[in-house]
């Protein structure tokens, strides 16, 4: 299939759902089968005192939230404990973007965990907050990846990305890391030979043609690099912020979104239906509109769950896989850098 340009992309929003679905899900048959894949992992937010304000976050500690909290090191080892007792191969480490805890604090939590488990992978600190570090501590993004990488941090998450477009963005997170900041720190990560992945925040007051510059601008980066092993949008949760939307984005719209995702970028290997902001139903409909990542258990999410997703406690695996299997999918359990696990 001949690469597709901003004009074709945009204008195939147009397309009855059914259609655009049928192409994106050939591309997913190409890709991947009849394969979906989940991991089995564990998220750990450490800390919700942040120094930025963006408009969507319901999660930082804020008139609206008002719990700031910090994790002691020996708390989040505890947990770490009990993942790894059970089995669990990654941990999912971002949090806000504190700026009382010290640079030293951040990298010694990946430090303890990676010194304990040489075994876990680590997938900590989004481009976002890669870029707090580097302005609070007057560092370089160089300084800061590779202290990343001289404690443990294996590969980065695709938070902070939100859209890239620099009128929505300035308008939903004024003053975080900016769209070529973001871009650069994930260049640099890739420069050394790691991966990471990128989201999209859509459903708020973005408009299509800003979702398809977020991919074309994603997918020239990961001509550059590779580095990106997928690809997630995330749906925006109304509940307790700042943003005020009172029109909630359609099933349609989203799994069109979904769809056009696997459409453009033809370069990134994974599109992930993130049923935390989805809903697993809609997230095993997805499957069929491109998707072939379910993310994973989970166990506790808070960023979402404080905005509304139901997702504070994760899902279960037997019911996940179950679920997984019964909509017509191979459930086949992956590590942090999609090998092959086991297909359940
Ligand atoms: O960056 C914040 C988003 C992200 C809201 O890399 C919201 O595998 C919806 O990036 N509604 C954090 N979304 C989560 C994230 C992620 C999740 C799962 C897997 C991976 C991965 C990354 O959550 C933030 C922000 O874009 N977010 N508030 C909200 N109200």
């Amino acid at each position: 299939m001949q690469r597709i340009g901003f004009d074709e992309a945009l204008a195939l929003y147009e397309e009855d759902l059914f259609e655009l679905g049928g192409t994106a899900d050939s591309i997913r048959r190409e890709m991947h089968g009849k394969k979906t894949y989940f991991n089995i992992n564990r998220h750990i937010n450490p800390t919700n005192i942040c120094k930025d304000v963006c408009k969507f976050c319901a999660y930082s500690a804020s008139r609206k939230n008002p719990n700031p909290y910090a994790m002691s090191h020996e708390e989040i080892l505890s947990i770490v404990d009990d993942i790894v007792s059970r089995d669990i191969k990654e941990v999912h480490i971002v949090s806000a973007h504190n700026p009382e805890t010290g640079l030293q604090w951040y990298l010694d939590i990946f430090r303890k965990i990676k010194e304990k488990y040489p075994q876990l992978h680590v997938k900590a600190l989004t481009a976002a907050e890669v870029n707090f570090l580097a302005e609070e501590y007057g560092k370089s993004y160089d300084e800061i990846l590779d202290l990343m990488v001289e404690n443990g941090v294996d590969s980065m998450p695709g938070g902070g990305a939100e859209i890239f477009d620099e009128k929505v963005r300035d308008y939903i997170c004024k003053g975080k890391v900016s769209s070529e900041q973001w871009l650069q720190i994930h260049r640099k990560w890739h420069e050394r030979g790691k991966k990471s992945n990128v989201t999209m925040l859509f459903g708020h007051v973005e408009e299509r043609r800003h979702r398809i510059d977020h991919m074309m601008r994603i997918r020239d980066l990961q001509d550059e690099t590779g580095g990106f092993n997928c690809f997630i949008p995330l749906v925006y949760q109304p509940e307790n912020n700042f943003l005020n939307i009172r029109e909630f984005i359609t099933a349609n719209e989203i799994l069109k979104t979904m769809a056009l995702s696997r459409i453009v970028l033809d370069n990134v290997p994974n599109l992930k239906a993130y049923w935390v902001t989805s809903t697993v139903n809609l997230a095993l409909v997805a499957q069929e509109f491109g998707a072939n990542d379910l993310d994973g258990t989970i166990e506790k999410e808070s960023i979402n769950s404080a905005a509304g997703a139901k997702s504070a406690n994760g899902v279960d695996l037997e019911e996940f896989v179950h679920l997984i299997r019964e909509s017509g999918f191979v459930p086949v359990e992956r590590d942090s850098l999609y090998n092959e696990l086991k297909v359940w």
